[in-house]
């Protein structure tokens, strides 16, 4: 590839016109498709009422597959493992490895307080009973995203993690995802893909347990099935295409800038990869080696940067923090001299990468870190995977006699304002004048 690609917006930032920035920022897939909506609440209904024998008859109408069986035997699993190309399985084990040393040290810990003297009150991260990991099949089956889903529930102590995924035509879902489930460590897969993975997950059948929280990317239906089972199983953000937000200053070179936007927009036509960098000069740098850098996927790369993409000069670093809150990206580079002292202008981002030896390529395989990110701008209010996802918290307090009596008069004062007189007096035997 070395034609010129076209981004959909260039120039500087401050002069993009308000429904240009709009554009970028809002880049949600408007899809509500009432088609989507009518299709997956009949899938959850059939599955609801006929559990296994809908996943199977599902398997045949919608994969082609048919299935012996819905789980997958752990000899099937071992296998894919044993015959996974070594390379692969060595850096796939260094990547479990990573994972594993950052979510343990980021698991939240036990804390007891003292409110007052005599009163502690204490809260225990309890991990979750049941999980359930969706891993789509087709052209997005990452053996990655499935370390990504299994480590931290691993970490976090859930007893058991159901890894759904879709079936080929040889019944199984595919080998890298088969293998990745057995390196994580991840208790059971079933050969069940789509929405009706995910209803299996939410009411439990015949074979497939019955889980507490459901995670993982998924395509349309499968989002649409989160979406509708969200009343009574927990589940994560929903994963919408890739994008990446460079924040870049001089010291940046425009091929780094370059690679990283074509890395995130070959995940996806409808990726946003958008970058703020000092200068006009630089800008333009960055535009043009955008033509040399691509190595393949070139079609994908240029519907999305042709779509969405965009590559606007700044005349102040100060000029970018105010986007970046605002567009909440998925990942954010900061290839900025001082890149520490940006990280403390940074807010709502999913992850950020610090520093002229780093790509999101890293972060998307080997550093630790998660991949399963908040996309779409919903990184203003939620964080990426980690073993948060898997615990639930258990507070709990201990009071002891002698701060009873203390606390015993304030606390009538307030039930008799509320009107409860039981409360009052439950609290009022405490008293010191008992
Ligand atoms: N960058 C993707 C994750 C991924 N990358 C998987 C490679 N494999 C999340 O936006
Ligand atoms: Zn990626």
């Amino acid at each position: 590839m070395s034609a010129a690609l076209s981004v959909r917006f260039t120039g500087p930032l401050e002069r993009l016109s308000s429904r240009a920035r709009r554009d970028i920022i809002d880049r949600a897939r408007a899809d509500e498709d009432v088609r989507v909506t009518a299709v997956v609440s009949g899938i959850l209904t059939r599955v609801k009422r006929e559990g296994d024998a809908a996943l199977i008859a599902l398997a045949r109408e919608l994969d082609g597959a048919a299935l012996a069986k819905l789980e997958v035997p752990r000899a099937a699993i071992e296998a894919a493992k044993t015959n996974l190309d070594p390379d692969v399985r060595r850096a796939l084990e260094r990547t479990n490895e990573n994972l594993a040393t950052v979510h343990a040290a980021m698991m939240p810990k036990l804390v007891e307080v003292e409110s007052e003297p005599g009163i502690v009150v204490g809260r225990r991260p309890d991990p979750l009973a049941a999980v359930g990991i969706y891993a789509p099949g087709g052209r997005a089956a990452y053996p990655s995203s499935v370390l990504m889903g299994v480590v931290p529930a691993r970490v976090a102590g859930v007893p058991e993690i159901a890894v759904c995924s879709p079936p080929g035509k040889n019944g199984l879902p595919s080998d890298v995802v088969l293998a990745a489930a057995a390196i994580a460590g991840a208790s059971r897969v079933f050969a069940i893909g789509g929405a009706q993975a995910i209803a299996a997950l939410a009411f439990g059948t015949e074979t497939v347990p019955r889980v507490d929280r459901i995670v993982g990317p998924g395509n349309a239906y499968v989002a649409e099935a989160k979406r509708q089972i969200a009343g009574s199983v927990g589940i994560d953000a929903p994963a919408g295409p890739s994008e990446i937000l460079v924040i870049a200053d001089e010291t940046a070179d425009p091929e780094h800038i370059a690679r990283e936007l074509a890395a995130q927009a070959e995940h996806d036509p409808e990726a946003s990869c958008v970058a703020l960098v000092l200068g006009d000069a630089l800008a333009a740098r960055v535009v043009e080696a955008l033509g040399r850098v691509v190595v393949d996927r070139g079609e994908v790369v240029a519907a999305s940067l042709g779509s969405r993409g965009a590559v606007l000069s700044i005349q102040s670093l100060d000029d970018a923090w105010p986007f970046a809150a605002d567009y909440a990206a998925e990942h954010l580079m900061l290839l900025v001299r001082e890149p520490r002292a940006a990280l403390a202008r940074v807010r709502h981002a999913g992850t950020v990468f610090l520093g002229d030896g780093s790509s999101v390529a890293f972060g998307d395989y080997m550093t630790g870190a998660n991949h399963v990110l908040p996309t779409a701008g919903a990184g203003r209010s939620f964080s990426g995977l980690s073993t948060l996802d898997f615990v639930r918290f258990t507070t709990y307090q201990t009071v002891t006699r002698e701060a009873a009596a203390r606390m015993a008069r304030d606390v009538s004062v307030l039930a008799e304002a509320e009107g409860l007189k039981n409360h009052a007096a439950a609290a009022a035997a405490f008293g010191a004048s008992r």
